[in-house]
């Protein structure tokens, strides 16, 4: 009698502890799981944030100058904000500007001594010019006369 006792009451207690500790992993399992998806949101926003610097990074690298300090064939002009970017340029004679119109509004690239005019250039349109003679060339927008650029040309060689 005695002995039966003393042998169900620890297998009643191990019944217990199993169930408490069964509970106690369901438990810990669901935590588990909310707080792991969670980690893997913020990851992921840390993920896209490099990207976007490495990204900013290329695009400088692309508009750094030719290493070479010779003047160029050809040099492109951004018209933005009502003003001509880089100002003034120089290119080898022979060689050609671009200009590229990246406002709303038309301008135009008119020399001041009327050696050169490239008509309106339009909202997103690009126009050129060929300088066959070395010479600075002072150049208005003709819609915009406060507007003011400067072209060298060098002899080529
Ligand atoms: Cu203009």
């Amino acid at each position: 009698m005695q002995a039966k006792q003393l042998l169900a009451f620890p297998v009643l207690c191990a019944i217990l502890a199993l169930t408490v500790l069964a509970l106690t992993v369901l438990g810990v399992a669901g935590c588990g799981d909310s707080s792991s998806s969670t980690t893997g949101e913020s990851s992921g926003a840390t993920t896209e944030g490099a990207t976007t610097e490495s990204g900013g990074e290329s695009a400088s690298g692309a508009n750094a100058p030719a290493p070479s300090g010779d003047a160029v064939r050809s040099e492109k002009v951004e018209i933005e904000n009502f003003a001509y970017s880089p100002d003034p340029v120089t290119i080898q004679e022979g060689g050609k500007v671009i200009w590229l119109n990246k406002d709303s509004v038309a301008h135009t690239a008119t020399a001041e001594d009327g050696s050169f005019d490239t008509g309106t250039i339009d909202e997103g349109k690009l126009k050129s010019e060929t300088f066959k003679q070395p010479g600075t060339y002072k150049y208005v927008c003709s819609i915009h006369p406060q507007m003011h650029g400067t072209i060298e040309v060098v002899p080529a060689g």
